[in-house]
């Protein structure tokens, strides 16, 4: 018997670049595997390595099936993300399983609601940031309530402590940056 989840979902990973010239982003970018239940979902979690065991410059993403885990996408282009970097790589792995489980079992927002697109981990030298891509910046009426709550839920699975804040971050300007390291519109 397996356990359907609400969506179905597809797990990606960017391989770190080679070096050789000519490379671009897409190439390195990799869909993993989608699924639809429980069952599947826990068998690719446990085939697959924690993040804090990848190199730097990797990442994971885990979204929506038929959303492409980037800027471009139609359904993410007129949206943002909220991310937090953690120090360091070691203890991420409990972090990086609770947002994936509160991902797919749609815990982060309330029913009827669909922010969230994905969640991604990007490891990196010194840092690891785990971010929640959104389908919109809040621009909207009434949008900005709406993802004020995704924040706050956003926080408290990745268990933050007081004075520690996630930041919001709209695509378009990290696409302009050239890097997602863009300013952050507000936190949480
Ligand atoms: P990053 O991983 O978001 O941040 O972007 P980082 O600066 O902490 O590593 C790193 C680089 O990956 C960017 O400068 C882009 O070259 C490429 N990149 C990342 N993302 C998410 C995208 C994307 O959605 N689309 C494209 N075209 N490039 C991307």
């Amino acid at each position: 018997v397996k356990h359907p989840l609400i969506n179905k979902w597809t797990l990606w990973y960017t391989k770190p670049p080679s070096g050789k010239s000519g490379e671009s982003w897409s190439d390195l970018l990799r869909e993993i595997q989608s699924f639809d239940s429980v069952e599947e979902f826990w068998a690719i979690y446990n085939n697959v390595p924690t993040p804090s065991t990848l190199p730097n410059k990797s990442d994971y993403q885990l979204f929506k099936f038929g959303i492409r885990p980037e800027w471009e996408d139609p359904n993410n282009k007129r949206g943002g993300r909220f991310s937090f970097m953690f120090r360091e790589r070691h203890n991420i792995d409990t972090q990086w399983l609770d947002v994936l489980l509160a991902t797919i079992g749609e815990t982060m927002e309330p029913e009827g609601v669909s922010e969230v697109q994905g969640v991604v981990a990007n490891m990196r030298k010194g840092f690891t940031r785990i971010s929640c891509w959104t389908r919109t910046t809040g621009t909207g009426w009434g949008d900005m309530d709406r993802l004020a709550t995704l924040g706050k839920h956003f926080k408290a699975i990745l268990r933050l402590k007081n004075g520690e804040n996630v930041d919001f971050a709209a695509h378009d300007e990290s696409a302009s940056a050239g890097s997602a390291r863009a300013r952050a519109s507000f936190s949480i």
